[in-house]
Order: C-alpha cells, then structure tokens, then sequence
C-alpha cells in the first residue's frame, strides 16, 4: 500500500495542477486560432507548414509582448543599448530555441502530441535562418541570446540578404551550390517597419558652398536606394529584455521608370529597380577570403548608413540632443565589415546636424569599438581607392581628413620613419584598408582568444600596439550553452537537470558543479548512455537525409568547420590513408573501428578547398568500399553543414577535431560546442584550444603539433623544408603517393596531383604553407594516443564528463560580462 500521502495531492499540488492544464488549453487555443485567422484551416485540413508557423506566430505573441515592455522600459530607465554591427548573424532555426527559452518547451510537446502531431515533424518546416559563412556570423548569434539572457539591451544589425549561404549537395563526388532562397514560404519571425525606412546615397559629386554658418558640403546627383528595416525578436533564457535583429532591405525609390515603360522599353524600365534591389539579394560566400567587389562595398554602406541614420534619428526623437549620444549607445564593429559605420556617423554628424569635425570626431571614438576575427592577410579588408571614392565620394573625403590627422599624429610619434606610417596609414598605395581606419579611431580593439589577443599586439597590429598599449585586449569568444546543450542536446540536458538542476541555463557558473559528479559511477555511466543516444539519433539522421549507414559501436571522430586550408582537413585526409595503408601492408593489424565524419563548406570560388572535398569524398570511396577496411574505417561526408546540421552532428561526437596551424585560428567556436557536449579535443595548441587545454588539464585533450612560437620562427627564417619530411617519414610519403598513384576511384582520372603538388613544391604559393607534413607524425602519435584512451571505457568516459564539467567559461554569457565590463558599460533592464 502507497501512504495516503502520495496518493492525494496537497492543495498547492492540485492548484500546480489546474494552473498547468489551463496553460495548455491556453495554448491550444492559441494554436487552433492562428490556423484559423490566418490560413482559414481546422486543424485537420493544416498542413505542417501551417502548423509550424501558428506555432511559430502563437510563439512570437509572447515575445513581443515583453519586447514592447522591454523598450519602453530602456526610455523610462534611460539605459544605453548596444548596437552590435555584423553582415552576418548565423541564427538557424528559432522555434524551438524560443520555446526552451520561454519555458515552453514541454507544455508545446504535450499539446501537439495529444493532437496527435510530433513538434520534432513541425520543427524541421522552419528554414534555417543561415545568414552567415561561419564563425563569425554564430558568433553574433550567440551573443544575442546572450545578451538578452542577461536583460541587456541590444540592436543586432545587418542585411535581411534574400538569399543566405548556398546549400550544398554532393554530386559525383563533387560539391554543388544550390541557392538558398530561404524566404520563400515566408518568415513568421520578422516584423516589417516600412514607417521607418531611411534612404541611402551613392556616387554623385560634392561640391562645397560656404555660408555664413562656414562650409557645406552638397552632394548631388547621387543615386539612391531605400532601406527598410525588418525586426526579429530574440529571446534570451527567461529574459525580461528580447534582443531586437534589426535585418534592412534594399528597395528602390520608384516602381518602374515610367519613362521607358512609355516608350515600351519594359526592360530598362525595370533596371533601375533590380540595380537597387540586388543590394540585398545575396550574401558572399567567402570566408577569410576577401575580394574587393563592389557589390560587396554597397551591401556594408547599405547597412551601416541604415543603421547610423535610424540610430541619430531615434537618439534625436528621445532626448534632443546629439552631444549626449555616447551615453546611450554603443556600438560594436564585428570584423571590419562594418567599418564605414565611423565615416557615416562622421558624416550625418556633420553634414546633417552642423557638428565640428572636433566634436564629431570624439563621439565616433567614444561610440565605437572593433573586434578583430582573423589574422589571415588575404581575409583583411582593403578596397580599391578610385572604386571607393567613386561609390562613396563624401565618405572617401572624411576618410581622407582621418588619414591625414592619424598619420600627422603618427608622425609626431616617429618623425621620419616613412615606411611605419604608410604601413600604418588608412590609405596607401591606392588602397584603403578597413583595419587601420578602425584602430585609429575605435576605443578598444579586441581579438577572440587569449592567443590572438597576443598575436595581434605582438605581430598583427604591432606597430599600433606601440601607439596605444591601452586599446588593445583579448576576450576571448564563447557560444549559448542554451542553443548547444539545452536546445542540441536534450538528453544531456535532463541529466544535467537531474543532478544539479536547471540554475546553470541562466547561471553558468552553476556547471561547475558537475565536477562535483566526476566521481559518481552512476553519472558517468548515463553520461555515456547520453552519448550512445546521440550517437543513434545522428545514424538515424544520416540513413535518413544520405541514405548513409553508420555504426555507433565505433569511434565518432568528427572535424566539422568551413573548409580552409590553414584549418587542414587535408591532413587528416593524410592521416586516414595512413591507416588505409597500415591495414593493406598488413591486414591482420587490429585497428580501432572509427567513423571519421567530415562537414563543411567551401566557398564556390576557392578551387583548392572544393578540390578537398573532392578528396575527401573519394577516400569515402576507397576506404568505405574496400573488403579489408570496411567495418573498420569509414568516412562520411555529412552535406550541407549549418546550424541544424551541428545540432545534430556535435552532441554525438567521441573525438572532436581542431588541428588548425597554429597561430592561424583566432579562436574556433565549434570546439567549444564539441567540448560542452562531451566530446574530448585532438587539437593544436591554437585560439582557444589552448584554453580549454587550461580548462580540462593535459588528461582530458590530446594537444599535438608545432606551437605557435615553432611555426612563427620557421615563417621568419624560411627553415621549412617539407620535402625532408617526405623523405623521412615513410608513412607520410606513402599517404602523400596515394594522392596520385591511380589508387583513389575518381571519375575521368582527375587525380589529386594539384594537391600533391602543393605540399611538396608549391605553386603559387610556398610548398606546404600549412606545415601539414611538419605536423603530420606529431598527429598521429596524438590520434593513436586518443584511440588508445578510448579502448579504456572507464578512463574515457572520465575524460568526456570533465569535459563537458569544464565548458562554463566557455559559455558567452561569460564573454558578454566581459565585453560588458572593459568595453560597453550596460546596465541590465530591471
Ligand atoms: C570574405 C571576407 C571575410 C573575411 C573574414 C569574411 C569573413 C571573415 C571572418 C572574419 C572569418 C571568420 O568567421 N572568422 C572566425 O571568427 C570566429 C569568431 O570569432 C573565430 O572563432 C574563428 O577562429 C575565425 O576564423
């Protein structure tokens, strides 16, 4: 017999009770009612995609209800919002982070489900939201989330581009580009505000007039384009204070040239308004790669001068007066994309409101701050001088007086070192370089890592160091652990709840605690049962979108990142045939069965990375396809990697790979995302693997590799020679050889002999500009050093709990706090 106790409910009970079958009814309602009012269905006659967005609408109600609350209360509190400037924000998907967010999560699961509807069906009708290459791009993401979590006020701006990252499909043996028109069912998410589009100008001619009130500048027969600005709520974890993702797109200021319509010319009629609207049509592929287009130039004026003139108007609307504009706003520059925000603000301060250069010129460097993400040279942003002055004649001019007060500056501070100051200069040598024109008139200038935040001072941005030591410092970057646990993870999530509750979604010091558990049999077992759970949902998400079958009873070892060269997928390629190799040579070696998965895109115009895939995809081929390796070694290419994709591929994840050169990853994210969920790092010592390295102890990483000091000395005397490596190392020279020796299946006999090349003699560039053959045997001692941990259950499941126990620093609610304390200054909404 139960005692009486368990049986009736107390009174509390019953109220907990009533209370929550009324919210569900609530919800149902809610549900029912947005089919109805905005589809005309019952449920029955729904379809997913109209279930999906009445959720989606019944979902966003909520939010916006707090959001207009949360803005007034910003005026009434007079607080400082921070605008955080990016031309991309990588979000994904919405509906389930919101839910988890708001506390929802389970009362939706349950009504659906009694409608007999699965939320996991509904959710995949949302499109990702993939307006971003990479890092970059999740970064801002994150620190929305962030942001609203902790009720501090932010504006996120960028461009509602009409296309996002391309989609990408395997086909023979190739990536293939497919566009990613992912507005085209629609966006329940956004708000249009069409009341508050503002105008931007290009091209044109100045011409100066003085008046009595001095010299006005008039710019005239410019051209111009509208922009409207289309608003998305973001909702933190139980946030009193939603982000606003503030997304402009362009417009042209007529509908059809009536001129030429008249004439029957419907064509030209309609060019003038595809030329505006082509703005905000597509975002560039490219990935620490910048090409000087000037397309590329319209989008970041387009969105900077959006957002510069919405910011004066809404400061002016508020409070007046302009001088007091750094009091309420702050602005972050993510990459030097959205430089030209510092010549617009000049600009509107001057030319529309009458400021002195003076005076306009120390708002500017009290308002803005810039956030370096790569140190890669070909990724840091110069623009072709006459394009510029062309396209943007009065900002070419405002840059120009920059340059000549910084460099006259400069000058005082190195009289007569010519060669410093036009390496330091905005302009030079008919470019003008984003980087420099930032430094010279941002507060502060982070980098994303304690490594980088070095790098820069001491290599990157050196001389500027020198000038102003009190700018420069490093925070390093972070990711939300509600999207990369509670959201993609949620049978970790529950354990985590079980054992020290769910304080740590809002509290991230709270995942300390799960140290306390390292010692507990019984978590570390279910932490591996979480694991093995993961391990099935991805096989079963792989049979299902690849027709792919993989075995969760072998070792998950996943590299999983945009394709780059410093980031050497191609060295693990190596390594994979080193295996292939050991097991042909001999095929009574035991090998440790391992399932290498791969994702990532490269940018369509970067031959060598897409020639990487193409590698990849063929050892795929050989290794998957040979009777003395199947079972034992396979490799998978997971399409389409996205922010729906790593959900799904992270939490599963044994090995997670982050083998960069070292010196070259500002940071890295995805090996934080690896690391919170479980996975254990092979990694270099570079960006913040060498924090986590930190945060879990030698015991619980595998760090191989040149460090960063090795590779900087062999770049400056120019003592590499890979060919000796390849000499040497008989391993090596064999993997190398299989690259053309006719071994890989490969369609019309397109071998890898470019690839090959590379590494040995170079082309263009230096042989080997990676150091893959440098670190190739130091990889795979650290690789055969992680299989061999992993043979050793209890030792491995240890280490993949103490990594997950290690991971709140690396939460960005922390990085938040600190970009919070040494640059913005926000107070939190009360
Ligand atoms: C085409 C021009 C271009 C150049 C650079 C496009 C995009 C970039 C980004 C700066 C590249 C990027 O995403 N960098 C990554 O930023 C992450 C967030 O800080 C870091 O974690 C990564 O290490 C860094 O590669």
């Amino acid at each position: 017999m139960l005692p009486s106790k368990i049986l009736k409910p107390n009174e509390q009970e019953v109220q907990a009770m009533a209370d929550n079958i009324a919210k569900k009814e609530e919800i149902k309602t809610q549900i029912l009612g947005k089919l109805k009012r905005h589809f005309g269905k019952t449920l029955e006659e729904a379809t997913k995609d109209q279930i999906y967005k009445s959720c989606a609408l019944s979902i966003r109600d909520v939010i916006v209800e707090k959001w207009t609350d949360a803005n007034k209360q910003v005026l009434n509190q007079g607080l400082k919002r921070l605008y955080y400037l990016s031309a991309e924000f990588l979000m994904g998907r919405a509906l389930v982070n919101n839910m988890i967010n708001l506390h929802l999560l389970k009362d939706y699961q349950e009504v659906l489900s009694d409608m007999g509807i699965s939320l996991d069906d509904i959710e995949e009708q949302e499109r990702d939201a993939g307006l971003g290459n990479g890092g970059l791009g999740r970064l801002a993401a994150c620190f929305l989330d962030s942001l609203s979590t902790l009720d501090l006020p932010v504006t996120g701006c960028s461009i509602r581009y009409e296309f996002g990252l391309f989609r990408q499909r395997i086909l023979d043996g190739e990536q293939v580009e497919v566009d990613d028109n992912w507005l085209e069912a629609g966006n329940v998410w956004e708000i249009p505000r069409p009341e508050e589009q503002v105008e931007v100008r290009y091209g044109g001619e100045l011409e100066e007039i003085w008046t009595d009130r001095g010299l006005k500048i008039n710019h005239k027969n410019y051209y111009s384009v509208l922009a409207i600005p289309y608003d998305y709520p973001v909702i933190g974890y139980m946030s009193k204070m939603p982000a606003t993702l503030r997304l402009w797109s362009a417009k042209a200021k007529t509908g059809l040239d009536m001129h030429y319509f008249n004439r029957g010319d419907y064509a030209r009629a309609m060019q003038e308004r595809e030329l505006a609207e082509v703005i905000s049509k597509v975002l560039y592929p490219e990935d620490n790669h910048e090409q000087g287009r000037q397309l590329r130039l319209k989008q970041f004026y387009f969105f900077t001068s959006a957002t510069m003139q919405h910011m004066v108007h809404k400061h002016k609307a508020n409070y007046g007066d302009l001088h007091t504009l750094p009091n309420y706003f702050t602005v972050q520059i993510n990459d030097t994309h959205p430089t030209l925000a510092i010549p617009e603000l000049m600009r509107i301060l001057m030319d529309e409101e009458g400021m002195g250069w003076e005076e306009a010129f120390d708002i500017c460097g009290r308002m803005f701050n810039y956030t370096n993400h790569t140190i890669m040279s070909e990724a840091l942003e110069r623009w072709e001088e006459d394009m510029f002055k062309e396209l943007l004649p009065r900002i070419y001019e405002i840059i120009k007086v920059i340059n000549d007060k910084f460099c006259s500056r400069l000058w005082d501070v190195y009289p007569g070192e010519w060669d410093k100051i036009s390496k330091m200069s905005i302009i030079a040598y008919k470019e003008i370089r984003m980087a420099n024109l930032c430094i010279a008139v941002c507060s502060k200038v982070n980098g994303v890592s304690k490594l980088h935040g070095e790098i820069i001072k001491s290599r990157t941005f050196r001389d500027f160091y020198v000038v102003f030591p009190d700018k420069f410092l490093g925070i390093t970057n972070g990711i939300t652990h509600r999207r990369w646990i509670a959201k993609a993870n949620q049978p970790l999530t529950r354990l985590l709840a079980d054992h020290i509750g769910d304080g740590f979604l809002k509290d991230y010091k709270e995942m300390d605690r799960i140290a306390d558990l390292l010692d507990d049999p019984k978590f570390l077992d279910d932490f591996m049962e979480v694991k093995r759970q993961n391990k099935i949902r991805l096989r079963d998400h792989l049979k299902k979108t690849q027709c792919i079958e993989i075995n969760e009873n072998t070792i998950f070892d996943v590299h999983a990142k945009r394709l780059h060269e410093y980031k050497r997928q191609l060295l693990k390629v190596l390594h994979i045939l080193h295996l292939y190799n050991l097991k042909k040579e001999n095929p009574a070696v035991q090998l440790e069965p391992c399932t290498f998965i791969f994702a990532a895109k490269a940018s369509p115009g970067y031959a060598r990375a897409k020639n990487i895939i193409r590698l990849i995809l063929a050892v795929a081929d050989l290794v998957n396809n040979d009777p003395d390796t199947r079972g034992v070694l396979q490799v998978v290419f997971i399409e389409n990697y996205s922010v729906s994709e790593a959900e799904i591929m992270i939490p599963a994840a044994d090995i997670s790979e982050q083998i960069s050169t070292a010196g070259l990853e500002a940071s890295g994210t995805g090996n934080m995302k690896f690391m919170m969920n479980g996975a254990v790092t092979l990694g270099t010592m570079d960006g913040a693997n060498v924090e986590i390295y930190e945060a879990v102890g030698e015991d619980n990483i595998f760090i191989f590799g040149a460090t960063e000091r090795e590779i900087s000395r062999m770049e400056r005397y120019g003592t590499y020679k890979p060919g000796e490596y390849y000499e040497q190392n008989t391993d090596l020279r064999q993997a190398l050889n299989r690259l053309i020796d006719g071994t890989l299946p490969v369609a019309n006999d397109r071998q890898f002999s470019d690839l090959y090349h590379s590494l040995l003699f170079g082309d263009m560039d230096r042989a080997d500009k990676y150091y893959l053959l440098y670190d190739f045997a130091s990889y795979s001692q650290g690789y055969e050093r992680a299989v061999s941990a992993y043979q050793d259950a209890a030792r491995w499941k240890r280490m993949a709990a103490t990594n997950t126990a290690k991971s709140g620093v690396f939460s960005s609610d922390r990085t938040i706090h600190e970009y919070n304390d040494k640059i913005w200054r926000l107070r939190e909404m009360t």
